[in-house]
């Protein structure tokens, strides 16, 4: 299984070390695409690409993709166009979003009935809600 995992970077990488525990969860049910989005260095390293670059593979790994996981904790463009995306091209979604931030998750993501969102306050939380939501698909 090809697994799109989603979650901020420009938009701030508060939760870094949350989609790192995350990601190394998901690698037990397939491959995760993105598993750089939980890097620390993420900045350095994928810098180094263009931003188009960045933008044409990341549509074409999440086109080959057959679940995204998204954390929506940290607001960010890009996650959100991903998932607009995803919704499209009809791949099941499961966003994550840890209240702890205080920033109220949009209306786009909560009010959205194509996609399963779900609040977590733990990475364990989050390990539980990713089992049952891979199990449902
Ligand atoms: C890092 C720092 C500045 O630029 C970078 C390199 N950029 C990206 N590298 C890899 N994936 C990216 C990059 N920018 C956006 N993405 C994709 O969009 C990832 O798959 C994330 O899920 C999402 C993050 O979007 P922003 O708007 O928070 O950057």
């Amino acid at each position: 299984m090809k697994i799109y995992f989603a979650g901020s970077i420009r938009g701030g990488r508060d939760e870094e070390e949350n989609y790192f525990k995350i990601i190394h969860y998901l690698s037990e049910f397939g491959e995760v695409l993105t598993e750089h989005v939980g890097h620390k260095n993420i900045e350095k390293d994928e810098t180094k690409k263009t931003d188009n670059y960045i933008f044409e593979r990341d549509v074409s790994w999440l086109k080959t993709s057959n679940i995204m996981v998204a954390d929506v904790t940290v607001p960010s463009l890009g996650v959100g166009y991903e998932i607009g995306l995803a919704e499209t091209l009809g791949i099941p979604i499961l966003c994550l979003y840890n209240p702890k931030n205080k920033k109220s998750l949009s209306a786009m993501i909560s009010g959205n009935k194509n996609l399963v969102w779900k609040e977590y306050n733990s990475v364990e939380e989050a390990q539980l809600l990713i089992k049952k939501f891979i199990s449902s698909i």
